[in-house]
């Protein structure tokens, strides 16, 4: 089966370097949104993504005609949905997207055609969800088109290089549908390529995200015991991890983005009986934000009318994505406690929290501060000056909740630095 031209429904994070990296590699590509506004802004050439490498990859194939944007899918020899699965309040799946781009390749769906569910989705969905859907087009999965499903699995922020580098899966409905997958990723996958079931294939993107939550969940409750204890945190995980079996992760203020605090409950959702460490798990990150609230408040007692500058409210370092980001949450903490959040995101100073006044520059943010909090280890962060930002500042109470800052430098600085679970070196 020959593919020269692939469809692929929705244009975020995922879809939009996938349809360049296709299209680099000669396929025809037609990227689609639902979103007026991102096809808009793709057509007069504006990425609507902050990811290094995309705007140089995306402007280059559309320069040369091999990527296209529409509104509704056309006809094509593969179809891949690439579209969001956020949760409801209820922390079940919404599946509404990817059912409505199931929908939207109904008409232009033809007797030998490939589709490819990207999107992270509870198990079953491919099977259960995506094929009875197709099905409307009155052909039959397996037999007159193919359907399988892969995951994404790379990092923000590294997507361009692990698109192409890491090991893929692809689950099929039957063989000939992992085959066809394996097929089209090969044109620019050069990681290992690894064929199952459509549903194994869903449960490995689930595990992954999953297991890592759990560990994340773990480390941020050893620096609450450190806390207890009077233990130093990052000191004990350094020596914990010279363990030649051991890798524990790192604390901090809790766990964000759209993946690894949203993918656990899709197991949760479809099997709550038997998956009580994983929403324990989630449950210990969640409630990390009110755990930094809580430390900050040990130092500052009454948090009313007090001006704090917070650094950083990205979900993690070095990106611009803020989505279900704890640093948020602990500002919204902290706002309702009635203390005066003046907040720098270098990676997106205009965000808007309703309370929070949000600052144009470092200089701004902790000028008239009496306490810095910072949230994420921004690289630009790491490498401040306790020097230069004691001369910035008349804050001299910093809490680092990242370890990003030498606490001897700092405190040779003039400021007393006091770090999320670390009890030993500053007792509260
Ligand atoms: N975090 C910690 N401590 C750590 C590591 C991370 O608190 O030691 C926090 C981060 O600050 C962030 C959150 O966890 O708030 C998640 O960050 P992350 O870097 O672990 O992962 P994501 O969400 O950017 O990307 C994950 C990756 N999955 C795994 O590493 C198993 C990525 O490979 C997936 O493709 C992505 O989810 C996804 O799209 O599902």
């Amino acid at each position: 089966m020959e593919i020269n031209n692939i469809c692929i429904i929705g244009l975020g994070y995922i879809g939009l370097p996938t349809a360049g990296m296709f299209a680099k590699k000669g396929v025809r590509v037609t990227g689609v949104d639902s979103d007026p506004r991102v096809v808009e802004s793709l057509r007069h050439g504006k990425v609507h993504i902050h990811e290094p490498g995309l705007t140089d990859l995306v402007t280059s194939v559309f320069r040369d005609g091999s990527l296209a944007v529409a509104s509704v899918p056309v006809p094509a020899d593969a179809f891949i949905i690439a579209v969001p699965t956020p949760f409801y309040d209820d922390k079940k799946a919404d599946l509404s997207y990817v059912r409505s781009a199931a929908e939207s390749i109904v008409p232009v769906l033809r007797r030998g055609n490939l589709v490819v569910l990207e999107s992270t989705s509870p198990p079953l969905t491919t099977q259960r969800v995506v094929k009875p859907i197709l099905e409307q087009s009155g052909l039959k999965a397996g037999e007159d088109f193919l359907l399988a499903y892969s995951p994404e699995r790379v990092l923000p922020g590294q997507i361009m290089k692990e698109l192409v580098e890491n090991a893929r899966v692809i689950g099929g409905i039957n063989e000939a549908s992992a085959q066809a997958g394996k097929a089209m990723y090969l044109k620019f996958v050069a990681g290992e390529i690894v064929l199952t079931d459509a549903t194994t294939s869903e449960m490995v993107k689930l595990m992954e995200n999953t297991y890592r939550d759990v560990n994340i969940a773990i480390a941020n409750e050893f620096s609450r015991l450190a806390e207890r204890f009077g233990v130093d945190i990052w000191e004990a995980i350094a020596i914990a991890n010279r363990h030649p079996r051991v890798r524990i992760l790192n604390p901090g203020p809790g766990v964000g983005g759209h993946c690894i605090s949203v993918d656990p409950w899709f197991l949760v959702e479809s099997a709550p009986d038997i998956s009580r460490l994983i929403r324990t798990a989630r449950e210990v990150n969640d409630s990390q934000p009110a755990f930094v609230f809580e430390t900050l408040n040990k130092l500052m007692p009454t948090l009313q009318g007090r001006r704090v500058a917070v650094l950083g409210l990205a979900f993690k370092p070095d990106v611009d994505d803020l989505r279900e980001s704890p640093a948020i949450e602990v500002v919204r903490e902290l706002i309702a406690a009635g203390a005066v959040v003046t907040a720098w995101e270098p990676f997106k100073p205009d965000f808007v929290i309703p309370g929070v006044e949000m600052a144009a520059s470092l200089e701004e943010a902790v000028r008239d501060a009496e306490a810095l909090l910072l949230l994420v280890g921004h690289s630009q962060f790491k490498t401040l000056d306790p020097a230069e930002m004691a001369q910035l500042t008349p804050a001299r109470l910093v809490l680092d909740t990242v370890n990003a800052w030498p606490a001897e430098t700092w405190r040779a600085g003039g400021f007393t630095l006091e770090k999320l679970g670390d009890r030993k070196n500053s007792p509260r």
